[in-house]
């Protein structure tokens, strides 16, 4: 195998963001930019442990030309086992588990997760760590630093490695093995969820399900577990051909981008339960008929459900959820007499929580759960979770979501997104907002008395590490919350994150309408931030 040491020029902007590098596919395309980058992940490992990789991706425009330089990179820089999964597929959570599974030293993931794919689209390089995980800070750090400072990259001499059949390829002492990219997730669901209650919630033909793979990743995936194994109708699973572009739409599953499922849901012989997944498969939304089941919610409900699934039989060790996230779940954990946990957002900051058997289930008000089954986010097994809840509860998805707020109090909750502000003017409102905060506490705003308002840091109980600048939080006396943050995935100036929280007991209003229920927090956080006098924006893009 002959190798080539090419001398390049480094990139200042390798930042990766809350979930690695995103840019769109030109960036990506610009001469040595891909290249560079790889060769920095690969430096920032230390010899020895960069030795056996996964690598696969969500199937978007790109993906195959990046795994061919990515297996020629890694290769050239001593890696003797590659993974590949075949046509270049693998989700996210999958990856996370082979990871796992073959005790990889890690794991090159192209995705750019629930953005837009196609050549005038996005594209994701992420990289995960030897647990399976998103690799921590200290180590995107090392890897921005080295890149802005590459001079060469390595690169060896192979013709392109066929990734339509699995097999192995040899070059020299190293192997290359094209693997199914299904087959080990779908085992490991069958062990974590029962399957034979779930199969026969279908055969008894009084239960419909619609699952919207949103021409991404999972399609595949659903395939294998839901209509293979569990017995579902073949037309259970929609848009399930993976497309490079996603057939021109957006991977987000959210009330906006998934419109398709969220139209049939709501029509009068809606299915009993509908949902989707991202780009990636890391992502979930669950719908009931006419009914939408908030992520935060779906969190607390998954937790205080746990113990009737067969993987969580023996209770859970404990909960985290991001700081933005409404705080559903710390009801159900002190119920439980569990620990909850406040992270900054972005997965990476639950590994290790979950590395230390202090939680067993995460989540994020940006569409994720997961649990320690993989250390990501895991759309499908969300689903999965929830189908079995179906299943043991004898319940529908509204019924449960109801019982839940009786016995536990609702949190009104909702995310209003600005996307496409130009950098300086969201650094100006922000800056601004900062400014006043001191100010706050003590305060009457909307008829609600602040009690506090920062800026959110947040010191990793498990080794100490430091993370600050995560958002800006205004904390009110009856717990209500408003917290305003930049979003770290945007590829296109900035995305404006405004998330609003207000908490209503079991015996109050329960089944008002979340928008109509914070209309008082909107009208505080917009004057507070004077969003339309700096942004000119008067409405949000996204409401979730
Ligand atoms: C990523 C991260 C999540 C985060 C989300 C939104 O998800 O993995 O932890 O909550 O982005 O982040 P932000 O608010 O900074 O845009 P994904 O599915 O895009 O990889």
């Amino acid at each position: 195998m002959n190798i080539t040491t090419v001398d390049t020029t480094p990139f200042s902007d390798q930042r990766p963001g809350t979930s690695g590098l995103r840019k769109t596919v030109s960036v990506f395309r610009t001469t040595h930019y891909l290249e560079n980058f790889v060769q920095a992940i690969l430096n920032a490992l230390p010899p020895g442990e960069r030795e056996s990789l996964v690598i696969g991706g969500d199937g978007r425009y790109y993906n195959r030309q990046a795994i061919q330089i990515i297996i020629r990179i890694a290769l050239a820089s001593g890696c003797r086992r590659l993974l590949v999964g075949q046509h270049g597929f693998l989700s996210t959570p999958a990856a996370s588990l082979m990871i796992r599974k073959y005790g990889l030293d890690g794991g090159i993931i192209l995705s750019a997760s629930h953005n837009p794919g196609g050549p005038s689209g996005d594209f994701g390089i992420k990289f995960n760590t030897a647990n399976g995980g998103p690799a921590p800070e200290q180590v995107t750090d090392r890897i921005h630093r080295i890149a802005g400072e590459l001079k060469q990259y390595r690169i060896a001499d192979i013709p392109d490695v066929s990734l339509e059949q699995t097999g192995t390829r040899e070059f020299g002492t190293a192997r290359v093995e094209v693997i199914d990219p299904v087959a080990d997730y779908a085992d490991l669901m069958e062990k974590l969820f029962d399957m034979d209650r779930i199969r026969a919630l279908f055969a008894s033909g009084r239960f419909r399900l619609v699952f919207d793979a949103m021409h991404a990743i999972t399609g595949p995936y659903a395939r294998e577990v839901l209509v293979r194994r569990l017995g579902a109708p073949d037309n259970t699973v929609m848009n399930g051909t993976p497309l490079q572009d996603f057939g021109g739409g957006h991977p987000d599953p959210n009330l906006v981008h998934a419109r398709e499922l969220v139209a049939l849901m709501q029509a009068a012989d809606a299915p009993d339960m509908g949902a989707a997944s991202d780009g990636d498969g890391d992502r979930n939304m669950i719908l009931g008929r006419d009914f939408f089941v908030t992520p935060s919610d779906s969190l607390a409900i998954m937790a205080a459900n746990a113990h009737l699934l067969p993987g969580y039989s023996n209770g859970i060790a404990g909960i985290a959820r991001s700081m933005p996230t409404s705080m559903a779940a710390d009801r159900v954990a002190r119920q439980l007499g569990v620990d909850c946990y406040e992270t900054p957002t972005g997965w990476k900051f639950f590994g290790n929580l979950l590395d230390a058997g202090r939680i067993t289930l995460c989540g994020e008000e940006s569409f994720g759960t997961g649990s320690d089954h993989v250390r990501e986010k895991d759309g499908l097994w969300a689903v999965l979770f929830w189908l079995n809840l179906v299943a043991a509860r004898k319940q529908s998805v509204a019924e449960i979501v109801l019982g839940h707020w009786q016995a536990y109090g609702r949190n009104y909750y909702s995310r209003h997104d600005y996307e496409n502000v130009e950098l300086e003017k969201a650094q100006d409102l922000v800056g601004r907002l900062q400014a006043v905060l001191a100010g706050l506490p003590g305060r009457r705003l909307a008829g609600l008395q602040v009690k506090t308002a920062d800026e959110y840091s947040y010191t990793d109980p498990v080794d100490g590490s430091y993370t600050e600048h995560q958002g800006t939080r205004i904390i009110f006396e009856d717990g209500s919350r408003i917290i305003v943050r930049m979003s770290g995935t945007g590829t296109q100036g900035a995305t404006l994150r405004f998330y609003y929280e207000k908490f209503e007991p079991g015996n109050g209003v329960l089944e008002n309408d979340a928008q109509t229920q914070l209309a008082p927090l909107f009208s505080v956080a917009q004057d507070l931030t004077r969003l339309g006098e700096i942004t000119g924006r008067h409405a949000p893009d996204v409401v979730t």
